[in-house]
């Protein structure tokens, strides 16, 4: 039995995959594409792969794991056998997306952009402290990564509403579905946090009609994928003064080129996708017990294309 591994810190999933299984499976040999190349494997371990890593496959390949929790790229490729896909689930990612989720509403919360402001122009004045039951947040893919955010916001005290596919129910928070659902998510949200898949129905999604029905003065964070909201209906309305500002770690093209208008405006705080890394010994764990489930016939959590997610 062979994994081979195409992922960034190749070498670590390595070690941790080896570390899982090695003790289970004796035999088992787990390499690097660095170190055997494209050939046939039983077990992908990839990260956006080059099509050609795909097109080598042959009828040995019993599934592919995704290293980390978006498809999409994957999903794009041509050629993708048709074996099942395993995506992480949190892995540890949950609490870095709730911590990135939360540093940005409470920088918008205690004013930190304002006194940003006024430290550049030596100005030593008190905000008046906002109400924190009119600051209800409105998260967008109420997913894995959405509920451990959902979860944490709450526990700090603030109101939460989600919205999601299928409709849910998950304890304290109001949830929403469909058109109508995110309509009156938009509408009554302060803090708008998007944790969506890139999907073609998600694609496009949040453009300048939909986030300029939030309320005036509200704040968006983006962390799900940057082609389900459009920058430039963003940041129109942070010029037109309908928003507030905003917090971006994914963008419809990765990196932002540096020409684009978002990096110059001091209301817009940009990180470089990095609202929360995969946790390689966390994910590697999660991979070896689907393996291990996969060998023994028993059915494992694998993503249904025809979703996209
Ligand atoms: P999940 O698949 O668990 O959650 C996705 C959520 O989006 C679900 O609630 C789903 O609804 C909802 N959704 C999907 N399509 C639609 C739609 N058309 N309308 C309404 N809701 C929709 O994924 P995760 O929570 O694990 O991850 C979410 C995304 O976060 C990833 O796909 C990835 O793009 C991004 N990500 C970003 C990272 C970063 O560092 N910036 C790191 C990790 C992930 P339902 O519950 O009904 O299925
Ligand atoms: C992921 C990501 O999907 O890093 O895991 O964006």
């Amino acid at each position: 039995m062979r994994v081979l591994i195409h992922a960034p810190e190749a070498r670590r999933w390595q070690e941790a995959l080896t570390h899982e299984l090695r003790p289970v499976l004796p035999g088992i040999e787990i390499v690097t594409t660095q170190e055997a190349g494209e050939c046939p494997a039983d077990i992908l371990v990839v990260w956006k792969p080059p099509a050609s890593l795909l097109a080598c496959q042959q009828s040995s390949l019993k599934a592919i794991f995704n290293a980390g929790a978006g498809v999409d790229a994957l999903l794009s490729l041509p050629e993708l056998p048709e074996v099942p896909i395993v995506r992480l689930r949190d892995a540890g990612m949950g609490t870095l997306m709730a911590d990135y989720a939360l540093y940005g509403i409470l920088h918008f919360y205690r004013d930190m952009d304002r006194y940003r402001r006024q430290q550049m122009d030596h100005q030593w004045q008190e905000q008046p402290l906002a109400d924190r039951s009119a600051w209800r947040v409105g998260i967008v893919g109420l997913g894995t990564l959405g509920q451990a955010c959902a979860r944490r916001i709450r526990a700090q005290g603030f109101e939460v509403q989600g919205w999601s596919r299928s409709a849910k129910q998950v304890d304290g928070i109001d949830t929403h579905h469909g058109d109508d659902g995110l309509t009156a998510l938009l509408k009554t949200s302060q803090v708008l946090v998007s944790l969506l898949p890139n999907t073609p129905e998600t694609r496009g999604l949040l453009n300048d009609q939909r986030l300029g029905q939030l309320p005036q003065g509200a704040v968006v964070i983006n962390a799900g994928r940057g082609t389900t909201l459009d920058p430039d209906a963003l940041l129109t309305l942070i010029e037109n003064g309908h928003l507030r500002g905003a917090l971006l770690d994914v963008f419809p093209e990765e990196p932002l080129p540096t020409q684009h208008p978002l990096w110059q405006d001091p209301r817009v705080i940009i990180t470089p996708h990095i609202a929360a890394p995969t946790d390689v010994s966390e994910g590697a764990r999660q991979f070896a017990a689907d393996i291990m489930a996969l060998m023994r016939g028993e059915p494992i959590d694998t993503v249904d294309p025809a979703t996209g997610y």
